[in-house]
């Protein structure tokens, strides 16, 4: 017994195994307890011998166990160690950073420059009522830009922005002159889509009430806007245009010689406040007025990095997006 014991012992080849052996010999049901069961029907001076050599067989397995025991466990934990190695020299995974969309970067850029220059930034709904977005900036009943052709309408008193003007009857309502404040956000037309139009766009529109603002503030405004934005070789023309917001009005474009060739590329409208539109408000026109400016955010990085489609700042296309990190 205690040879056959010795050799399953020697052979066990982990801890599990060896229990089971331990409680097959020396278990409560085991071989050995059970020799010890024999003693009660063994003569009288048998039994010490007998008990001796049974307790003796019991130690000695016992023994055979433990060692075999810890031999085992050592090379259980080394090997567990093995397995669970760290190779502290390998390469790790990068987890995935985001980082900010160019229109994002390029709101931030504009908000710093306006409101280095004093302007105050502020938000203004996306889903507007219908007479901030055209009767407050003096808009004719009848005008084609109000035509469902142009504008999504949401219900007959609201629509989705088509210009962040809107702003103005908002601030002009509740706050009087002197005034300096912009919005950057998006704006929706509902017109035919192709490089240089989007459905959904996004505008900055700022504007400035005093005493003694003029189109001379306009311009240098826009000129040290410009610059900030395009670098000092910007070069920036001004062209009469009509809107009925502002009297009297211009487009501007900027060319830089570095993209397109020097071409002019139209970035927005501007002009003075239309009187109209103080009076309504009960600003002193005597006293006050303004100018106020919009222009097209994308128009911004298009003419930045010499980008000839617009609807790729709203595809989400990383391999284009990817262009733009790190940039500020
Ligand atoms: C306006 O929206 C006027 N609110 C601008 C203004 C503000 C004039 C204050 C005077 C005083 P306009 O419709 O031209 O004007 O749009 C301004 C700019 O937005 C355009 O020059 C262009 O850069 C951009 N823009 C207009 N429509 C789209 C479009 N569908 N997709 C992308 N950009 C557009």
């Amino acid at each position: 017994l205690q040879r056959s014991a010795a050799a399953e012992i020697a052979v066990a080849e982990s801890t599990a195994a060896l229990r089971e052996i331990e409680s097959r010999f020396l278990g409560k049901s085991g071989s050995i307890p059970a020799l010890m069961k024999l003693l009660g029907g063994l003569d009288k001076d048998e039994r010490p011998a007998f008990g001796q050599r049974v307790n003796g067989a019991k130690n000695h397995v016992q023994a055979l166990i433990d060692e075999r025991a810890a031999g085992l466990r050592s090379r259980e934990r080394l090997a567990q160690f093995e397995a669970e190695r760290i190779d502290v020299t390998m390469p790790g995974d990068r987890p995935r950073m985001g980082y900010e969309h160019i229109l994002q970067l390029t709101t931030n850029k504009i908000k710093r420059v306006l409101g280095g220059l004093g302007f105050q930034y502020l938000e203004s709904p996306e889903l507007e009522e219908f007479r901030y977005n055209f009767d407050a900036l003096n808009y004719p009943p009848d005008h084609p830009a109000m035509d469902d052709q142009d504008t999504f309408y949401v219900d007959d008193d609201h629509v989705l922005r088509t210009q962040c003007t809107a702003l103005q009857g908002r601030v002009f309502e509740s706050t009087p002159p002197p005034l300096r404040c912009f919005t950057v956000g998006r704006t929706y037309r509902n017109e035919a889509v192709d490089r240089t139009h989007n459905h959904t766009f996004h505008q900055v529109d700022c504007f400035m009430i005093d005493e003694g603002v003029s189109m001379a503030h306009l311009k240098g405004t826009l000129g040290v806007f410009a610059r900030a934005m395009f670098g000092e070789e910007v070069q920036i023309r001004f062209r009469p245009d009509f809107f009925p917001f502002v009297e009297p009005g211009v487009d501007y474009a900027i060319s830089t010689p570095k993209l397109f060739d020097g071409r002019w590329v139209e970035l927005g409208g501007a002009g003075l406040i239309h009187p109209n539109i103080l009076e309504r408000y009960g600003i002193d026109t005597e006293r006050y007025s303004g100018f106020a400016f919009g222009l097209g955010v994308e128009r911004i990085p298009m003419m930045a990095y010499g980008i000839d489609d617009l609807r790729l700042f709203l595809e989400n296309d990383l391999r284009f997006l990817e262009q733009f990190r790190g940039e500020s």
